[in-house]
């Protein structure tokens, strides 16, 4: 019995050697594969690193080696890989690279002011993987439009925060999804004009918090109006255009803060014709796309509501013109596109879609006293048909913002939200006198609204964000 079990201890012992030598040799193996390709050569002046097409390094880390720009080792510099819990860092003697690229093992890496090394985000027109590897560049050498802003770094959002939960997010067939591909739903309100008093004083920290919490929002759209009073494209003084773009910069700063999402939603509505501001509109995405293209949270209205004689061919076109510059700067960003007569039309999209489809929604708008059965029908054969629908406006009253409130058709409308997973932003937050408004005019709060300070449009969205 003694002898057997000692001889089955040294067989066992026999294995679990072979074990380890042959996870030794797998691991060189490995190891040598992800090795770079060449071989080092010693002559008169000292080693250099030959590649396979008998080019030679200059100017890079090999192995931990630097080759200088005349490609010669330079045993001074040797460096090495080094992990806290921050992040990764290069380390050379006492130097490490700040605000830079090097490349090392044949790969390009950023590191940043501090020092650690960039991952998943774009630096400039270059976009570092996971593994902090340059893995693209945007599309063209030099960007269709120039951005005339800076690139802000990843943003760090609240743990459990909607945006937290719900990552870059992606449309997957007719549905929008979060970064894992499970169906989401966007909610929340969108704001007034932002340079109008009745409703910019409630973009704010503390209102949209209030919008989060007690209503449940998850989002906010922010209305960029073009061409009514204060718009974009008005010939306003330096000092007005400076105040929009704080006021956007702070609202995406607050939605960021509190993890939620946010629509910058380019207001078009007495201009008619997206083309009509064409040039503005290229500019602006321009800027907003490489400004926040490190931004998950971030969405991207290009048209609110063409309408007048506008067609969709028409609008097709500006779309194909738009989407482009804000994918040279973000690849994924969900875009969404405004449809004819008032967003109406999500029917006409299906027969001739954008070019670049991916992540692209097609926006429709409601007012259920004016717009009932014949929209909804309309959104739901746009679905079967293929056509993303995002309700980036709505309300419960008449399309001219004001009038009686129809709850009936509101309730369908509900309906048609839940059943088909819509995402919806109502208009809006701000306390003017007209049924649309979300607050009521007698209440002068900018955030910490109490249901009695709500309109009867409030009440009603507030009840049915909590619910779906
Ligand atoms: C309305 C505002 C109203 C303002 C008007 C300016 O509620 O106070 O005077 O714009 O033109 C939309 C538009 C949205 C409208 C809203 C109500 O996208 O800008 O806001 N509406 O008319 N489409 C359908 C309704």
């Amino acid at each position: 019995m003694g002898t057997k079990k000692k001889s089955m201890k040294k067989g066992l012992m026999a294995v679990l050697a072979l074990v380890i030598l042959m996870l030794t040799l797998w691991q060189t193996s490995t190891e040598s594969e992800a090795a770079v390709q060449g071989k080092w050569i010693k002559d008169s002046r000292g080693w250099w690193f030959q590649f396979p097409d008998g080019s030679y390094a200059k100017n890079e880390y090999i192995g931990g080696y630097w080759l200088n720009s005349k490609g010669w080792y330079e045993p001074k510099w040797n460096g090495s890989w080094k992990v806290n819990s921050t992040g990764w860092w290069f380390q050379a003697g006492s130097w490490y690279p700040k605000n830079q690229w090097l490349t090392i093992d044949r790969k390009s890496y950023y590191f940043d002011a501090r020092g650690y090394m960039a991952a998943n985000q774009w630096i400039g027109r270059y976009y570092v993987d996971k593994t902090g590897a340059w893995t693209k560049t945007r599309t063209s050498t030099s960007p269709i439009v120039k951005p005339a802003t800076q690139q802000l770094p990843v943003p760090t959002y609240p743990a459990k925060s909607p945006v937290a939960y719900g990552g870059a997010l992606k449309v997957v067939g007719t549905d929008l999804c979060n970064s894992k591909g499970t169906k989401v739903q966007l909610k929340g309100a969108s704001t007034f004009g932002i340079i109008w008093d009745d409703g910019r004083y409630n973009i704010n920290k503390e209102a949209f918090n209030t919008l989060k919490t007690d209503w449940k929002a998850n989002m906010i759209r922010l209305a960029v109006y073009t061409e009514e009073y204060g718009g974009y494209c008005i010939d306003w003084d330096e000092v007005q255009t400076e105040t929009l773009k704080k006021t956007i910069e702070n609202a995406v700063n607050y939605a960021t803060q509190l993890g939620m999402y946010i629509i910058i939603d380019w207001h078009i509505l007495q201009d008619n014709n997206p083309n009509n501001h064409l040039n503005e509109a290229k500019q602006f995405f321009a800027d907003m796309s490489y400004k926040y293209s490190n931004y998950d949270n971030v969405l991207y209205e290009i048209c609110n509501e063409p309408n007048g004689s506008t067609t969709w061919a028409e609008i097709k076109k500006y779309a194909d013109t738009i989407i482009p510059i804000i994918r040279e700067n973000d690849d994924d960003a969900v875009i969404l596109v405004g449809t004819p007569e008032w967003s109406q039309r999500v029917d006409q999209v299906a027969a001739n879609p954008v070019a670049l489809k991916k992540n692209v929604m097609y926006v429709v708008h409601f007012y259920a006293t004016t717009h009932g059965e014949f929209l909804r029908n309309r959104v739901v054969a746009a679905r079967k048909a293929g056509t993303p629908v995002f309700i980036t406006e709505c309300s419960i009253c008449a399309s001219d913002g004001s009038g009686t409130i129809d709850y009936s058709s509101a309730e369908a409308w509900k309906k048609v939200i839940k059943d088909n997973n819509l995402s919806y932003a109502c208009w809006s937050l701000s306390n003017k006198n007209e049924t649309s408004a979300l607050i009521k005019s007698s209440c002068s709060k900018h955030s910490g609204w109490t249901v009695s300070d709500l309109s009867e449009t409030g009440v009603w969205f507030r009840n049915m964000m909590r619910e779906q």
